[in-house]
């Protein structure tokens, strides 16, 4: 009975439509600031519930307009120091940006995680 509950219970989670994990803090700055058309760093710090940093997670991100007809533009991240990830990405519009972070933590869960990014203006 208990093994047959686990599944019931996995499968829910993956059914469901938002992955996120609300306990993981990931801040998002960017460079330049404000960030610009063209070619920007994104800089993420990844923290646990208890604010500690979380090393050796894989990190990419994916660049969404709000508006239909435009491609995603991709990034991978990599770290710098423990927690704080960078990744390129490449702005080829001006307007409102979101940043979907998609995460495989060191523990092997995931997590995908929606950022606003306004204001993207025309250097
Ligand atoms: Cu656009």
């Amino acid at each position: 009975v208990f093994v047959f509950l686990l599944v019931i219970t996995l499968t829910g989670c993956q059914r469901g439509s938002s992955k996120d994990i609300p306990d993981i803090g990931i801040d998002l700055a960017v460079s330049p600031n404000p960030p610009q058309v063209g070619p920007v760093l994104l800089i993420l710090t990844v923290s646990d519930a208890n604010g500690q940093p979380i090393s050796g997670a894989q990190i990419e991100v994916e660049g969404n307009m709000s508006h239909a007809g435009m491609a995603p533009v991709l990034g991978r991240a990599v770290e710098t120091t423990p927690g704080h990830y960078e990744a390129p990405l490449e702005f080829t519009m001006s307007g409102d940006w979101s940043i979907l972070v998609k995460a495989t933590l060191p523990d092997g869960r995931t997590l995908e995680r929606p950022l606003n990014l306004p204001s993207v203006t025309t250097p």
